[in-house]
């Protein structure tokens, strides 16, 4: 399913050329069992951080040759890139058109360099919610360190000052408030995989409960 590496490369080069891309899929758009919604619903624990350009910090460590703790002016000096998103939500609502400007995950990997045993990604947010993916599904070309939506800066209640966004899977694996990026060989459920939702999460196959009874 998941495109090659070299293929992923060469769409995020694109998209770092400046202009704004849909992200690319095939097929029906909206997931089985998905409404449309047009308000930008919050979900969260209920803790939305206190957090600004002069406290917030980001590390990005583990597995990697180059752990790096970036401060805000360090993170706002990576390239960035804008795109058009849907967002689908587990609890059945789903946005079209979203428009995200961020660091790509793939400009984090460059910075860091993943140690060959790097497997896995451990997210963790300074509310204390947790969430995990494959370093692979990390590795899509859409997937971002987002700190704008629609032109202004990312909102409190959605994530800000920055929180990652995976596009393509339920939001539940998108971290708001978003604190340390750990790569790591082992992979670690988050919060919701501990609480029964799939460790995979992929709207289009209707994975939304781990498989494990
Ligand atoms: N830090 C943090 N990130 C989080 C959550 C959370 O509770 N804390 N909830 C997740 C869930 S369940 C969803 S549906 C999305 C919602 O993002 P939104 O509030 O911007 O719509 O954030 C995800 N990221
Ligand atoms: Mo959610």
């Amino acid at each position: 399913m998941p495109d090659d590496l070299n293929t992923r490369k060469e769409r995020w080069a694109r998209k770092m050329s400046g202009k704004d891309v849909r992200v690319e899929r095939s097929g029906e758009r909206m997931p089985p069992g998905q409404h449309e919604v047009k308000d930008f619903p919050v979900l969260d624990l209920g803790i939305k951080p206190d957090l600004d350009d002069s406290n917030w910090k980001l590390k990005i460590h583990g597995e990697v040759e180059n752990p790096v703790e970036l401060n805000w002016d360090e993170f706002s000096k990576l390239p960035k890139f804008t795109d058009v998103c849907d967002i689908h939500c587990v609890t059945t609502w789903s946005q079209f058109d979203m428009k995200f400007s961020g660091v790509a995950f793939f400009t984090i990997a460059e910075l860091v360099k993943p140690k060959e045993c790097a497997k896995h990604v451990i997210m963790q947010s300074y509310d204390g919610y947790t969430t995990n993916l494959t370093l692979d599904a990390m590795l899509d070309d859409d997937v971002m360190i987002a700190h704008s939506f629609e032109g202004e800066p990312l909102s409190r209640e959605h994530g800000g000052p920055a929180r990652v966004m995976v596009p393509k899977l339920y939001a539940w694996k998108s971290a708001k408030w978003i604190r340390e990026l750990r790569f790591s060989e082992t992979d670690e459920p988050g919060y919701w995989e501990r609480r029964g939702y799939s460790n995979t999460a992929d709207p289009f196959t209707n994975d939304r409960f781990s498989q494990k009874s």
